[in-house]
């Protein structure tokens, strides 16, 4: 799966997408990640990328000409799925949207900044604009880095236990149930009994019921019935 992600600061991306599963991935070749400086194709000899907004208002726009500069040219190269604008008025990001995205082959990630991006190019080359929720981040960048990680570690082969994705909280609807390792004891708080007996069905159980009274305690929206 290859991600082009278009950023005004592409040194925000690096670290995030640089390490643990992320970096794995990308050293066996199962995940390209290329991020691209849209200063890289600003106007002039200063390389302008942002201008005020017409009809006033605080802050910076980005400017459509090098914003569409910049995705004709990656355009060129690949077929993109989608065209994405990380945005905090976009569709909340969740994990069937993760799920989703995790069956394309080519994503491209426009991480806004300043005030965001002119309409134009929402309105006429972005095919998708995301959320990761209801606050406002200073620009996409970490916004895109958590899209590329969930989205990234469901491809196939990604993780090392394939099946451990599955049991993700919300994979199946519901927070995942509390985890332990040794020791037995740890200044005087044991571990629940049930995981050291050895029965796999009372513990599949056990798990299956911390989960549901995990879920209904703290995200009852979640719930279904
Ligand atoms: Cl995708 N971008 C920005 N700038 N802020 C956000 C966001 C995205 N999602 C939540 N807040």
């Amino acid at each position: 799966m290859h991600f082009s992600i278009i950023s005004v600061v592409p040194e925000l991306l690096e670290s995030p997408l640089g390490h643990s599963m992320i970096r794995r991935a990308r050293d066996r070749g199962l995940l390209e990640i290329e991020c691209v400086d849209l200063r890289t194709f600003g106007l002039g000899a200063y390389r302008q990328v942002d201008d005020y907004p017409y009809g006033g208002g605080a802050g910076m726009v980005l400017m459509a000409e090098p914003l569409v500069n910049c995705i004709e040219n990656l355009k060129r190269q690949r077929t993109y799925d989608e065209i994405i604008y990380l945005t905090p008025d976009g569709k909340r990001f969740d994990q069937p949207m993760a799920n989703r995205l995790s069956l394309n082959l080519n994503l491209m990630l426009i991480c806004g900044h300043y005030k965001g991006i002119d309409q134009r190019v929402r309105d006429h080359w972005v095919s998708l604009e995301v959320s990761m929720g209801d606050y406002v981040l200073s620009g996409g960048e970490i916004a895109a880095c958590a899209l590329v990680d969930a989205v990234g570690r469901l491809i196939p082969g990604v993780l090392n236990d394939e099946t451990s994705a599955l049991s993700d909280s919300f994979q199946d609807g519901l927070l995942a149930p509390p985890v332990y390792t040794r020791p037995a004891e740890f200044r005087g708080f044991p571990v629940p009994g049930i995981l050291l007996s050895g029965h796999q069905a009372r513990i599949d159980e056990w798990r299956h019921e911390q989960a549901l009274q995990r879920t209904a305690e703290r995200r009852p929206d979640i719930l279904g019935d």
